[in-house]
């Protein structure tokens, strides 16, 4: 897992008018990314729509990313579902098809007990040869610092995701797990701090979008240059916000498009850019994508 690190997009789904998995428009976009100067691709997460996807869809998915990929750089597939069976085969599935890691939610909507969430841990890590990213989100109900410990210890957990605020909990990480365990910052607002506070790299949705200034923000704190870094972000962070009103997928989807990608369209309930709204949401957009 150490080779994996920089800055790494959550790779968006795509999807046709009809919301069909669209391999073509899959294809463009994960090249044209990687042509962009990417590190890493993290497939099949909250971005990636992985939850509005049945099991074989996501299959599908990751064996036309990697194919495509090519080992230009390295995968991790998110395989978080709620029952280990179907998150062990994912996994299985996964390292068959190239993977370099797997990474996962805890199991949610039933308040699993930290036990139960340790087997779901254990028992998919035990399934295969390569390497889990424990992926800590609010939104599948976080798990605090003494239990990513516990689930440090098993085999096979080489590092989190993690997508909290609460970001002086990564340096502790770092201090008290080890220095190899492999931390990836998730809010794609705070990159520059993540990274500053010892992240490894960076997970997020907006560098499918905007990979650029997050590439300068990745060498500029390698660097030592703070403010540079700092510079950077305030100029992604007006982009995110602009986006977050309107809803994250559907806008970055959008906004793909007027750059000239075409990544499609979101499942539902995700819904589309309202028309009404649109030319307004374009012109603010092309504004700050000036800056
Ligand atoms: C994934 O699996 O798609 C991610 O890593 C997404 C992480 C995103 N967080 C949430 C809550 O969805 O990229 C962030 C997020 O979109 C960004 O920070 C803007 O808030």
């Amino acid at each position: 897992l150490k080779e994996i690190k920089g800055v790494i997009p959550a790779l968006v789904s795509c999807f046709d008018e009809h919301e069909n998995y669209d391999e073509k428009r899959q294809r463009k976009v994960t090249s044209y990314l990687i042509d962009r100067g990417i590190h890493g691709l993290y497939l099949t997460g909250s971005t990636g729509e992985g939850f509005l996807m049945t099991p074989e869809e996501r299959k599908k998915l990751v064996e036309d990313v990697i194919d495509e990929v090519k080992g230009r750089v390295p995968v991790i597939v998110h395989v978080g579902a709620i029952g280990t069976r179907i998150s062990a085969d994912l996994a299985k599935h996964a390292e068959a098809a190239g993977a370099d890691a797997i990474s996962s939610v805890p199991p949610f909507y039933w308040k699993f007990s930290e036990s139960q969430m340790y087997s779901y841990y254990r028992d998919i890590s035990e399934s295969v040869n390569i390497p889990m990213v424990v992926y800590n989100i609010a939104l599948a109900g976080a798990v605090g610092f003494n239990f990513i410990k516990s689930l440090a210890s098993i085999k096979g957990v080489e590092g989190i995701k993690y997508t909290l605020t609460s970001q002086f909990e990564m340096m502790r990480i770092k201090e008290e797990i080890g220095q190899d365990f492999m931390v990836y910052s998730g809010a794609d607002e705070m990159a520059m701090t993540g990274l500053s506070f010892g992240a490894d790299g960076i997970i997020g949705s907006f560098y499918n979008l905007i990979p650029e200034p997050f590439l300068d923000i990745y060498k500029a704190v390698q660097e030592g240059n703070l403010f540079a870094a700092a510079e950077k972000q305030r100029i992604a962070n007006a982009i995110i916000m602009h986006t977050l009103d309107r809803g994250f997928q559907v806008g970055i989807k959008a906004e793909m498009q007027w750059m000239g990608l075409d990544a499609g369209y979101c499942r539902e309930p995700f819904g589309r850019l309202e028309p009404a709204m649109e030319a307004k949401y374009k012109e603010d957009f092309r504004e700050l994508k000036k800056q």
